[in-house]
């Protein structure tokens, strides 16, 4: 049966974007500008292009979808602080690619002060940003850095004929990425929807499967289950690790048959306006743990429910990870894996044979979302209501002579997504269970 289509949340309205805008500049000193490249279309092969996605802080500051664009601001101009250079209207080209905003459609739909088209903007762009003494751009960026040069080279030019020097260039995204690393009501409403997305598709995923199927199979039940409800498609390339390729973090050929007896791990999410889902489950092929792959799911899934309530405004990622590490080692001396006291095997970091990775990433327009993880060098940051994060503990079990034979080639993760709240972590992907019985319940429909 086709699943009714989940309530669409609102879309970012111009005035959100202005504010975002309005508070970046409230934080530049006088006499600065910012610039900002958009994403470009990127060659796939010979003539055929990757679907467009647009560049994140782009995105983040004018909600404009088109590629090719760039954002200037310009605190204090008095024709309109925010300038965005968009694609030229062209009606050829427009009857084979779509639709294209235009100077006009990027000012009035988008409530841009100014916009230009790229025809105008080796002239326009120089004018702008005449006689500004301080330049920020984002210093990844090849696009951002050759239009710095060119300012440059402008600027020297102009001190000839007594304008100000360019003092100079700094990066503009940890600005950008602290402002993001806090979600606005409307940003937590669509990663709400994509979390609910991604958890349909999960549970899609364990109905469908059985032992015999491909992997490749799975993410087809997943990916249709993003485009059904609207998503663009997955946030990140989609992980369906049947058996010991569980134990490949980033497995992504999803080519193998799964087979009876088997776990079955799936690392996926939807992209939903450009915000991402992010949840991963390990369930038994044939819908039933075995005794081995029960306890070590209930080792994982016990830590991983602790970190979990471990969400509150001032405890820290790196706490919480502490935490899982300790429940991680303490699990896998229970069961045999590991010898002697849980602090020695924590401290000889011999648990790093079975857990790797860390527990948490911030989660948002990008899936590894940006902001920093600490305030300084030794100091985690204390979490604060906004924040959007991800738990995913796990367990791989090698497939080594010296572990028992029931443990080899098991890899378990159990992910979740949670926002900070004023009360501690509210929990966004709990549509697709994860205790054992109900997935066996589940599975058995
Ligand atoms: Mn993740």
């Amino acid at each position: 049966m086709l699943p009714e289509l989940l309530p669409r949340p609102a879309p970012i309205g111009p005035d959100e974007y202005r504010q975002r805008r309005e508070a970046l500049m409230a934080q530049l000193p006088p006499n600065a500008a910012m610039l900002i490249p958009g994403a470009s279309l990127v060659t796939r092969s010979h003539d055929s292009e990757y679907r467009f996605r647009q560049q994140s802080d782009f995105y983040y500051l004018t909600g404009l979808q088109e590629p090719d664009g760039l954002l200037v601001l310009l605190p204090g101009r008095a024709e309109g602080s925010s300038v965005v250079f968009c694609q030229d209207r062209d009606p050829t080209l427009e009857a084979w690619t779509g639709r294209r905003l235009g100077a006009g459609g990027v000012e009035q739909q988008l409530g841009i002060d100014q916009a230009f088209e790229n025809a105008q903007r080796d002239v326009q762009l120089a004018a702008l940003l005449d006689g500004r003494a301080l330049l920020y751009a984002p210093l990844d960026n090849p696009e951002a850095t050759s239009l710095l040069e060119e300012a440059l080279a402008q600027a020297q030019a102009g001190v000839r004929r007594g304008k100000p020097a360019l003092k100079g260039w700094l990066d503009c995204r940890p600005l950008i990425h602290e402002m993001r690393l806090f979600k606005s009501p409307a940003e937590i409403a669509l990663l709400r929807h994509a979390a609910a997305i991604s958890a349909q598709a999960h549970v899609r995923a364990m109905h469908t499967c059985r032992a015999g199927l491909h992997e490749y199979q799975l993410q087809a039940e997943l990916e249709h289950a993003f485009m059904w409800q609207g998503a663009s498609g997955p946030a990140y390339s989609t992980i369906v690790g049947g058996g010991a390729n569980a134990c490949v973090l980033h497995y992504i050929e999803n080519s193998d048959a799964l087979e009876a007896g088997a776990l079955v791990l799936i690392d996926a999410g939807a992209e939903f306006d450009l915000y991402a889902g992010d949840i991963t489950r390990t369930f038994p092929v044939s819908g039933r743990f075995s005794d081995a792959q029960r306890a070590l799911y209930q080792v994982v899934l016990e830590a991983q429910e602790r970190a979990v309530n471990a969400v509150a405004p001032g405890a820290t990622l790196a706490d919480i990870h502490q935490g899982v590490v300790h429940d991680l080692t303490k699990g896998l001396i229970d069961l045999g894996l590991l010898e002697g006291e849980v602090q020695a095997r924590i401290d000889d970091e011999s648990y790093r044979r079975f857990y790797l990775h860390s527990t948490s990433h911030w989660l948002g327009l990008d899936v590894h979302d940006v902001g920093t993880y600490r305030l300084d060098e030794n100091t985690p940051r204390p979490l604060a209501p906004g924040m959007v994060l991800t738990i995913e503990p796990g367990l791989y079990i090698p497939c080594d002579d010296d572990i028992p034979t029931a443990y080899r080639g098991i890899g378990i993760r159990i992910e979740d997504n949670v926002v900070v709240t004023a009360l501690g972590g509210e929990v966004i992907t709990g549509g697709v269970p994860k205790q054992v019985e109900a997935i066996e319940q589940l599975m058995a429909k």
